[in-house]
């Protein structure tokens, strides 16, 4: 890895930690990055040469695998007319269609560069609505770098063992109230303790930054009844979960319905994007309609709109859903059968085509049962993976990510590069 090594020490000069993103720097499993020069279907090439098939997919967007002809295409298509105007185009009214007809808790949608700026706005647009200050989010869930939400983080501040991020006023994190995920009982002791101050609830439907955790049955029904009862709202964080467990998202899957849902990731493409959306009673309150502000220069940029419009035409196609379930199915229970035979203690959280081998006995059922995990195997697990040509997320408490390019011979390879892995492991302290 001669070329990644070099492009690592040139990138440490000018960019913080040589990244863009602190999960990409390796800081948690050790080594260098591969330097990605290029990716086709479910395979990634680095500096050097080397091919993996990868399970990180840019942390989610990338459904349809590397480069699908119908992104690239459309992409093709449109990229000669200008890239950013500044103005309407009719492609964000396309995408917030198919959006809304997708997720029936959604009547209108505002388009904005990442699914920070979603979360961060849902939070304000929630306490404008109901003229309250609080917020509750779990522990272990990442809802983006918004300050009110780097409170006992999942994800990078997770992975660094920085919890709650320096620089965030005191004011601000008193204002964000946490329990555990799964547990009701302490979000209703939450509410009963400020029964009028609390704007709503935040949660990832299916959590994927302490690594993949489902929601227990009711965990989110339960939330649904419980702000109701409070008069505050419920977003659902949908940033990984929105077109990646079901095309309408978790909350058709568990037939749930926030009050505001956030999207990004998917609805992409590949491209910056993010989104929140919800009734036109709440989304009324978003300017210029209502005095709710909330801009951005690039919020709706047409060629991410288009990455996106052609990603979810392809994936509404009859049989992508299932043929990812069978495949993520098939690939866990091989892993889950070689921990078995290695005699390694594992155990892998899965919904749908996004999982998470925690290294721990388990259950795995919150942060604190996902803490439990031994970072120190899962960076032995990854760097013997990297060798055997798969690429794993480069920490233990983030998703695992299978697309629809990936194919029966990439599992099958990397089931038996997961064997042989954990056979080594089991062979180390
Ligand atoms: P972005 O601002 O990174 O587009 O989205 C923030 C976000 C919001 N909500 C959820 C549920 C998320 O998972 C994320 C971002 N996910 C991480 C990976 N777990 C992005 C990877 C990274 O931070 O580099």
């Amino acid at each position: 890895m001669d070329r990644s090594q070099r492009l690592f020490q040139q990138a440490q000069e000018f960019l913080p930690g040589g990244v863009d993103s602190p999960v990409r720097s390796f800081t948690a499993v050790g080594g260098t990055p591969p330097f990605i020069r290029r990716g086709r279907f479910s395979k990634v090439w680095d500096e050097d040469g080397n091919i993996y098939t990868d399970y990180v997919g840019s942390w989610g967007p990338l459904i349809l695998g590397h480069a699908h002809p119908h992104v690239v295409q459309a992409l093709m298509s449109v990229l000669q007319r200008g890239t950013s105007f500044g103005a309407p185009t009719e492609t964000e009214t396309i995408l917030a269609q198919i959006i809304t007809e997708a997720l029936p808790s959604v009547e209108m949608v505002r388009f904005v560069s990442s699914g920070t700026e979603a979360t961060m706005s849902a939070l304000r647009l929630a306490r404008a609505f109901t003229g309250r200050e609080k917020v509750i989010k779990f522990e272990g869930c990442y809802h983006g770098h918004v300050d009110a939400l780097l409170v006992k983080a999942g994800s990078g501040a997770a992975t660094l063992g920085v919890p709650t991020s320096a620089g965030v006023p005191a004011a601000l994190a008193q204002a964000t109230l946490v329990a555990a995920y799964n547990d009701l009982e302490a979000v209703q002791r939450l509410f009963e303790a400020q029964p009028a101050e609390i704007a709503a609830v935040i949660v990832e439907p299916v959590a994927a930054n302490m690594g993949v955790v489902p929601p227990e049955p009711g965990f989110l029904a339960g939330l649904r009844q419980i702000t109701r009862e409070f008069d505050a709202l419920l977003i659902f964080d949908e940033v990984v979960t929105g077109f990646r467990v079901a095309y309408g998202g978790a909350q058709t899957l568990f037939h749930v319905e926030p009050d505001i849902t956030c999207l990004g990731k998917i609805i992409g493409g590949g491209l910056p994007v993010g989104a929140y959306g919800g009734s036109r009673e709440i989304m009324g309150l978003v300017a210029p309609l209502g005095p709710v502000y909330q801009a951005g220069t690039l919020s709706g940029n047409p060629l991410a709109m288009t990455a996106g419009i052609s990603t979810l035409r392809f994936l509404k196609e009859p049989g992508v859903y299932p043929r990812l379930e069978e495949r993520a199915a098939w690939l866990v229970a091989g892993v889950r059968e070689a921990a078995v035979e290695a005699g390694v203690p594992l155990t892998v959280n899965r919904l749908g085509s996004m999982f998470t081998p925690f290294f721990t006995p388990g259950p795995v059922f919150n942060y604190a049962t996902a803490q439990a995990a031994s970072t120190h195997r899962y960076a032995a697990f990854l760097h013997r993976l990297l060798e055997a040509g798969v690429y794993p997320p480069p920490s233990q408490f983030e998703a695992w990510f299978l697309s629809g390019a990936h194919t029966e011979t990439d599992i099958e390879a990397t089931q038996a590069a997961v064997a042989s892995a954990l056979a080594g492991l089991a062979q180390t302290a």
